[in-house]
């Protein structure tokens, strides 16, 4: 008997993803744009519109062209956005949502004229193609061929769709070193939890057959490398879709020659997998420290009874650490992040209030659009990602938006553990509103949450202010600790997947394997969990594409005002201006004074016959934080009276002028 408070429950809680069912029919990409249809919808919109370019950056490995829209050519000194879409190769969604972008700008976007666009639909094409291969498969490398098991032979051993469906999934066989467990004889698998008497029954393939004979089944399949894991920044060596070295493949190198050869570019916007508007990235990514040794700040030396002038190797500071705090858990990254040391991998402490501001905006706006139901974290940044190498080396305001992400069922409130928040309780509250639950309610919550115990309020509390912490990141904290709990083993995602759409699993069918024999063919359909329908990613693309509207609007924006002239004696002047950051972001990022990028803006005077006695023709401006920063410009100058003195500002966020006449008179 169906219990209609349920059915009630689900409705209400899939409500806002209605179209998120959608997906339970997206077999293919039959309505997304392939490559060869982007190029053409690209090469028409450059064709058909004025102040349109289209540029070629690249040919990908697969003979594929790598093309970037330009859309505004005709703007002068107009400060410039980078779209980047589907770095990864396995969101079709983005490179949808930056095909719209461009139609929706070249028709109008009336006040966005003041700004350039550039945008590339697919940073990485043959990833995009790899949506539209048969048989169905999740493999999201370009063609470069690369030999993943370093044997004698390169892409030898791809998968083979053996029971002939059309999708590769995975092959399941009964035996005694198996460590998989069917989930309640339906479709789902999880790993068995020995620690609480499951025995695992199973072994799972890919599915496919040992090609070349090494005992290993699809170990090295056609391609790849993964552009969006091929940047300079955090760049994983050794991994099967990196690469071999940063910016190894064409069309990662195609874009980095285009950014710089664009100094106008002051905000990059990466459309893809992750989303660091809904949530701020950690300040908790490890830097590449080495063996180095490291001070003890003089307060946390003297707790601990340690000297604060003697460096310790970072493993002795982590076991001191663990025995200090009796946190087992504590890791290397945990205290270097506490240390603070290392290269630049966590944002800038003074852009983070800007950022938490920007995903503030971006989530009310999701809350309006009724897009802010639970759903399946969008993944962090993997290593060498475009995102992050925008900010922490081009220097550049960057953020990353996902537009789909499965609906999570909104669990009783059985978890909610007394008088304490949960974790959407949490992540719906501010910093502030976190902190004003004051000392001892916060210990107490930590307490009932499992903390150790010598995590004490006070350490949250500067965690939170310090802009190192922040709620949303908390509440990921605490549900990823909650969900092997909740799902009972299962992938979180599978069962958010099964409860979406349990179609989406193929049901397990016999097959007789060459050399596995008896097997059993099933599992989740490829790209179930990454791509909606093309006609769900419509509406939804429609419904987030504004906020990149909101976005721009935040862009550094500067005007010379006031300007002041007074008389000194005849024939001196002494003029003062102020440059002001009418903006909401600051200009550069403050990331970007470490990183020496982007240009800086720059203040020069002309007039006829003036002279400078004090103060330079060309002024090379500093750092301008947002909604007001300024910076005085002063002069005093020898020239005839009446003689009109241009000021002028130029750079990367746009050009101001102004123009004063020198004439008598006390300021
Ligand atoms: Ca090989
Ligand atoms: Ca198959
Ligand atoms: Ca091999
Ligand atoms: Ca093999």
């Amino acid at each position: 008997m169906i219990n209609s408070m349920e059915v009630r429950m689900n409705r209400w809680i899939y409500g806002w993803f209605a179209l998120g069912f959608c997906l339970a029919t997206a077999a293919s990409g039959a309505d997304y744009a392939s490559p060869d249809q982007v190029i053409r919808k690209v090469r028409r919109l450059a064709s058909d519109h004025r102040g349109v370019k289209m540029h070629v950056l690249a040919q990908t490995p697969g003979g594929r062209q790598v093309v970037l829209l330009e859309i505004g050519s005709d703007r002068y000194d107009a400060p410039a956005v980078l779209v980047l879409a589907n770095p990864e190769g396995n969101q079709p969604s983005a490179t949808q949502a930056a095909l719209t972008l461009s139609e929706t700008l070249v028709r109008d976007w009336t006040d966005l004229n003041h700004i350039k666009w550039y945008i590339v639909p697919m940073v990485h094409p043959d990833g995009h193609a790899r949506f539209f291969q048969t048989p169905s498969a999740e493999n999201f490398g370009n063609e470069r061929p690369v030999n993943d098991d370093m044997d004698d032979q390169t892409d030898e051993d791809g998968p083979q769709d053996l029971n002939g469906d059309g999708y590769i999934t995975v092959m399941r066989q009964k035996h005694p070193e198996g460590t998989w467990l069917a989930v309640q004889g339906g479709p789902l698998m999880k790993k068995a939890e020995r620690s609480k008497g499951e025995q695992g029954v199973y072994r799972l393939f890919p599915e496919g057959i040992d090609n070349d004979g090494d005992g290993l089944i699809n170990e090295d399949g056609p391609g790849g490398v993964i552009v969006g894991h091929n940047f300079p920044h955090r760049f994983a060596y050794h991994t099967s879709t990196g690469g071999p070295w940063p910016a190894s493949e064409e069309e990662t190198r195609g874009l980095l020659r285009f950014a710089f050869d664009h100094p106008d570019v002051v905000m990059v916007l990466t459309l893809g997998r992750t989303n660091s508007l809904k949530t701020v990235p950690p300040s908790s990514q490890q830097a590449e420290a080495g063996g180095d040794k490291y001070k003890l700040p003089k307060q946390f030396a003297e707790a601990m009874g340690l000297d604060p002038d003697t460096e310790y190797p970072i493993k002795d500071l982590v076991e001191m650490a663990r025995e200090y705090t009796g946190y087992q858990e504590l890791t290397e990254d945990m205290v270097l992040q506490f240390l603070g040391v290392g290269a630049a991998v966590n944002p800038n402490p003074g852009d983070l209030p800007y950022w938490n501001e920007v995903s503030k905006r971006y989530n009310e706006f999701m809350k309006e659009a009724k897009l802010d139901g639970k759903r399946l974290d969008p993944p962090d940044s993997p290593p060498g990602s475009v995102e992050e190498w925008a900010y922490y080396q081009y220097g550049v305001s960057s953020y990353s938006m996902d537009f789909w992400t499965l609906p999570v069922k909104e669990k009783e409130s059985k978890d909610k553990k007394g008088d304490f928040p949960s974790p959407d309780e949490i992540e719906k509250m501010s910093n502030e509103d976190f902190i004003a639950l004051g000392e001892e309610k916060i210990d107490a919550f930590l307490k009932e949450s499992g903390a150790p115990p010598q995590f004490k309020a006070v350490m949250v509390i500067n965690a939170l202010k310090s802009g190192m912490m922040d709620t949303k990141r908390m509440a990921k904290m605490m549900r990823d600790n909650q969900k092997k709990e909740d799902t009972g083993g299962v992938d979180e995602a599978d069962q958010a997947l099964f409860d979406a759409d349990p179609s989406a699993f193929l049901e397990w069918t016999p097959y007789d394997h060459p050399t596995l024999g008896r097997v059993e063919i099933g599992g989740r359909r490829p790209w179930s969990l990454l791509a909606p329908s093309a006609e769900a990613a419509d509406s939804l693309i429609q419904k987030q594409l504004p906020f990149v509207r909101e976005l721009v609007k935040l862009l550094p924006r500067f005007v010379i005002e006031p300007v002041e002239v007074s008389r000194v004696r005849d024939g001196v002047y002494r003029v003062e201006a102020w440059v002001r950051n009418q903006g909401f972001l600051p200009y550069p990022t403050h990331h970007g004074v470490r990183c020496k990028r982007p240009v800086p803006m720059v203040m020069t005077l002309q007039g006829d016959g003036v002279l400078p006695l004090e103060g330079e023709r060309r002024i090379v401006l500093g750092l301008l934080e947002g909604s007001g920063g300024s910076q005085k410009c002063s002069w005093l100058l020898r020239a005839r009276e009446g003689t009109a003195v241009q000021l002028e500002v130029r750079g990367p966020a746009g050009t101001a002028k102004t123009s004063v006449t020198l004439k008598g008179g006390a300021r």
